[in-house]
C-alpha cells in the first residue's frame, strides 16, 4: 500500500510508521473492530469527502451493534479527518475509520479493555482495477454463504465478519476470478465480497433487499436513488442464482470498488458493460466529482485553511 506521513490515533496525528498497538490487543484476537470505507475526491471545490456524516454514523451502529460505545463524536472524527487529509496534503483518497477493543484485559466479556479509535487516509486505486470498471469483471458464485443474521450481524461493518468475505474472495480468486458473489444462506444472491449487487433485466434494476444478509451499502442506496431520478424501476427483491446468468446487464457497487460492470458469472457471458450500467456508472462518477448539481449535498468539502496571514 502506498503510505501517508500521519494517522490519527486517539486524538492525535502520529506518524505512519508509529501508529502501532500492542500484541495482546483484543481487537487482533477477536475481531472485536468495526471499520469504514470512505472515499475523497479532487473536485472544483478542493477535496471533498462523499457522504462522510452517514458513513460515520454507520460505524458509531456497527459499534453499538457490537456494545462498543466510541468514545469520539461524529462531528469530532469528522473534524479529526479533515485535518488529516490536510496535514496529508492528499487531494483525493481512501478513508479508513476503525474502532477496535484494544489492550488491557483478554476473554470475550472484556468490558475494561479500552475502545481505541483511528482514521488512516492513503492513495488507493480502482479496487477492482480501472480495466474492470471500463470493460467489466468475471465474478463467481462463492461455495461459501454469506454470514447471516442467525449468528452475526451483516448489517454492522465489522472486523470479525470479514473472515467470510475474506474466504470467498480467495476462493473466488484461486480459481482465477476477479471477484466472489456470495449467496445468503436461503440461496438468494446476497452481495460480493466487498460489494453489493445489482441487477437490470428489461429495463429494470433489482438488488438485494435487507433480509438478504446484506451490507445497508451507501452507494447502493445512493445508485438506487439516482436510478429512479432517471427514471429506471428499482426494486428490492430477493433475487435467485440464476438470475445473475440471466440477466441483460450485472453490476457492483462499493465505496472502494464504485461502480464495476460484471461481464461474466460463473462462466456465463453477462456481456459487454450495458447501457443502463453505463448511464448510472458516469453519473455517479459526476456525483462523486461535485460535477452533478443534484447531488452537491453528498460532498463534504474540506477547507483549506484561509492563506491571508496577518
Ligand atoms: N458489502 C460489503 C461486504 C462491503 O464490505 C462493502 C464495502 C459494501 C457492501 C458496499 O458498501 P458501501 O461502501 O457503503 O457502498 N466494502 C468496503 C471495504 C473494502 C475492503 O476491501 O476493505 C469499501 O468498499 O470500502
Amino acid at each position: 500500500m502506498e503510505k501517508s506521513e500521519w494517522i490519527w490515533m486517539n486524538g492525535e496525528y502520529v506518524p505512519w510508521d508509529n501508529a502501532n498497538v500492542h500484541v495482546l490487543s483484543h481487537g487482533l484476537h477477536y475481531g472485536t473492530g468495526v471499520f469504514e470505507g470512505i472515499r475523497a475526491y479532487e473536485t472544483d471545490r478542493g477535496t471533498a469527502i462523499f457522504r462522510h456524516r452517514e458513513h460515520l454514523e454507520r460505524l458509531v451502529r456497527s459499534a453499538q451493534l457490537y456494545y462498543m460505545e466510541l468514545p469520539y463524536s461524529v462531528d469530532g472524527m469528522r473534524e479529526a479527518t479533515h485535518e488529516l487529509i490536510r496535514r496529508n496534503g492528499l487531494k483525493s483518497c481512501y478513508i479508513r475509520p476503525l474502532a477496535f477493543r484494544g489492550y488491557g484485559e483478554m476473554g470475550l466479556f472484556a468490558q475494561s479493555a479500552p475502545i481505541d479509535v483511528i482514521v488512516a487516509v492513503w492513495p488507493w486505486g480502482a479496487y477492482l482495477g480501472e480495466e474492470g470498471k471500463r470493460s467489466g469483471i468475471r465474478c463467481k458464485v462463492s461455495s461459501w454463504r454469506g454470514i447471516s443474521g442467525d449468528s452475526l450481524i451483516p448489517h454492522a461493518k465489522a472486523s470479525g465478519q470479514y473472515l467470510n468475505s475474506i474466504l470467498a474472495k480467495t476462493e473466488s480468486a484461486n480459481a482465477g476470478y476477479d471477484e466472489a458473489i456470495l449467496l445468503d444462506v436461503q440461496g438468494n444472491v446476497s452481495e460480493g465480497s466487498g460489494e453489493n449487487v445489482f441487477i437490470v433485466r428489461d429495463g429494470v434494476l433489482s438488488t438485494p433487499g435487507h433480509t438478504n444478509s446484506i451490507l445497508d451499502g451507501i452507494t447502493r442506496r445512493s445508485v438506487i436513488q439516482i436510478a429512479g431520478d432517471l427514471g429506471y424501476p428499482v426494486e428490492e427483491r430477493d433475487i435467485a442464482r440464476a438470475e445473475l446468468f440471466l440477466a441483460d446487464e450485472v453490476f457492483l457497487t462499493g465505496t472502494a470498488a464504485e461502480l464495476v460492470p460484471v461481464r461474466e458469472v460463473d462462466d456465463h457471458p453477462i456481456g459487454e458493460p450495458g447501457e443502463i450500467t453505463r448511464v448510472i456508472q458516469a453519473k455517479l462518477e459526476d456525483a462523486l466529482h461535485r460535477r452533478a448539481p443534484e447531488y452537491l449535498e453528498w460532498l463534504d468539502v474540506v477547507e483549506q485553511p484561509s492563506k491571508v496571514t496577518s
